[in-house]
């Protein structure tokens, strides 16, 4: 029997059944036993922040793989609480992904699995993910309420340590902020928003001749770093994974120590959502505990991450304490916070709306020299991002903007497939042909819950 539903909850017309069945089936073909993988092709493993996104999805189609996936992530946590940004598939070869788990020669650890893991994170959107799983549980009652309570149960402790090794070991710049070690852990890899700080991180090309490139097997060059910026990648991967995976004296010992916006705001958001979970959970004082910290987040996103010249959020180099000169779709992301000044989220807005980004937004500004309509995170439209910024919307009562943005996102879909990514300007489908969260994303948007449980206004 089929595990889905053959047809979506909700009452849709005909071209959204079609997306709809089309998003399951992608989500079906990408299930590899105990994990989703983005797509089988390029990405063969399990990824930390694409398992939040697609938990969302499979909330509506597979509850149950919802909770195995994020449990199949949470079971490679590190004892510090890090989430590793990949855990690999044992049953994928060596070769099949580069850098695969020979190369991140992780440190045995307590209670670690069969399944190795990369030692970087990515954005903590797995408490955000946890709860929109539960909420759908929730308000289609019955037998699946019982099942995510058990689940939330087991994942609250985790999410918080998470939380903890983010805040504590990874506040390089002392500020009240995570920094981000790598590129690859803002999850905006390739964003012109690293540029300016991976200028001092030294580039051996002589190490992709040892340790060939696999993306450029499986994807066109022109859409994948440059071989100089994938020289940086692995050189910083190998000056952390020497240095042990500590984070001791980052800003001394590391070469590349960065606040990204949006990773930060999906922290703070993540704290929100820990207090509704710990909520449901009965643990009243861990629920204030996680509003408070939410709010200290907000305020050092505004005061640290904010450029009064430009009226923008930028990335900062916790290194060198300069501010990136480029304007990504990161600085767009703290709108998903609820305290977030009034005077801030006008001018997210006016950027938004601006020349430089309009709706849905590309990966970085249009009007840049480095804006690159095919190259991944330098211009491209991704529906993560923009699912992301849709939050932040409903959150600030923008309930227009968020329907508008919502509807392109679909068209693009349905006019284009379940990309990777999308040509900024003609729409065309880029990357991975049918990924996973793009068709999670799309359940979701199909499915039109419009009102985030901490609106403003709640
Ligand atoms: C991309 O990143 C990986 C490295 O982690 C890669 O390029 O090989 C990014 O788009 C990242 O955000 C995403 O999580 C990952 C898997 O979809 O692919």
């Amino acid at each position: 029997m089929h595990p889905y539903p053959p047809s979506p909850p909700v009452a849709v017309s005909d071209p959204s059944a079609e997306l709809w069945q089309s998003a399951a089936r992608v989500l079906d073909t990408n299930w590899s036993g105990d994990h989703m993988v983005p797509s089988r092709r390029l990405y063969p493993h399990q990824w930390s922040w694409d398992t939040a996104f697609i938990a969302v999805g499979l909330a509506f189609v597979n509850p149950a793989r919802a909770w195995r996936d994020l449990r199949s992530l949470f079971e490679a946590q590190w004892p510090d609480g890090r989430v590793p940004h990949i855990v690999f598939d044992p049953a994928t070869a060596e070769d099949d992904y580069f850098p695969g788990p020979g190369f991140w020669n992780v440190p045995a650890y307590a209670g670690r699995r069969a399944r190795g893991s990369t030692g970087i994170v990515q954005p903590p959107l797995h408490a955000l993910a946890a709860w929109e799983v539960y909420r759908h549980a929730a308000a289609h009652g019955a037998d699946g309420v019982s099942e995510a309570r058990t689940a939330l149960a087991w994942l609250y402790p985790r999410l918080v340590a998470q939380q903890e090794y983010l805040t504590d070991r990874r506040d390089a710049g002392g500020s009240g902020l995570a920094s981000i070690v790598h590129p690859w852990e803002s999850g905006l890899d390739n964003s012109p928003a690293w540029d300016e700080a991976l200028g001092n991180v030294p580039a051996d090309l002589a190490l992709l001749e040892r340790f060939p490139r696999r993306d450029l097997a499986v994807a066109h060059a022109a859409h994948r770093p440059t071989d100089l910026d994938y020289a940086r990648y692995i050189g910083l991967v190998r000056n952390y994974r020497d240095g042990g995976y500590s984070d001791t004296d980052l800003t001394q010992r590391h070469p590349f120590a960065v606040e990204c916006p949006a990773f930060n705001s999906i922290l703070g958001t993540a704290e929100l959502a820990l207090a509704q979970i710990a909520g449901v959970l009965g643990l009243t004082g861990d629920a204030r505990r996680h509003r408070d910290r939410a709010r200290e987040i907000t305020a050092a996103i505004a005061r640290r991450l904010w450029d009064p010249v430009t009226r923008t959020f930028r990335a900062r180099d916790a290194r060198t304490g300069r501010l990136s000169p480029a304007r990504c779709v990161s600085g767009l992301l703290p709108l998903m916070l609820p305290d977030l000044p009034a005077d801030r989220v006008t001018a997210i807005m006016e950027e938004a709306r601006s020349e430089r980004f309009g709706l849905p937004a590309p990966s970085a500004d249009r009007t840049a020299a480095t804006f690159d309509t095919r190259r991944y995170w330098r211009g491209p439209v991704w529906i993560n991002v923009n699912w992301l910024l849709r939050r932040g919307m409903l959150v600030h009562g923008l309930r227009g903007e968020a329907e508008e943005l919502r509807r392109a996102m679909l068209r693009l879909v349905h006019e284009h497939g379940h990309y990777e990514y999308f040509h900024p300007e003609t729409g065309e489908g880029l990357g991975a042909p049918t990924f996973s969260w793009t068709a999670a994303l799309c359940l979701d948007l199909l499915a039109d819950r419009s009102a985030p449980a901490y609106s403003k206004a709640a």
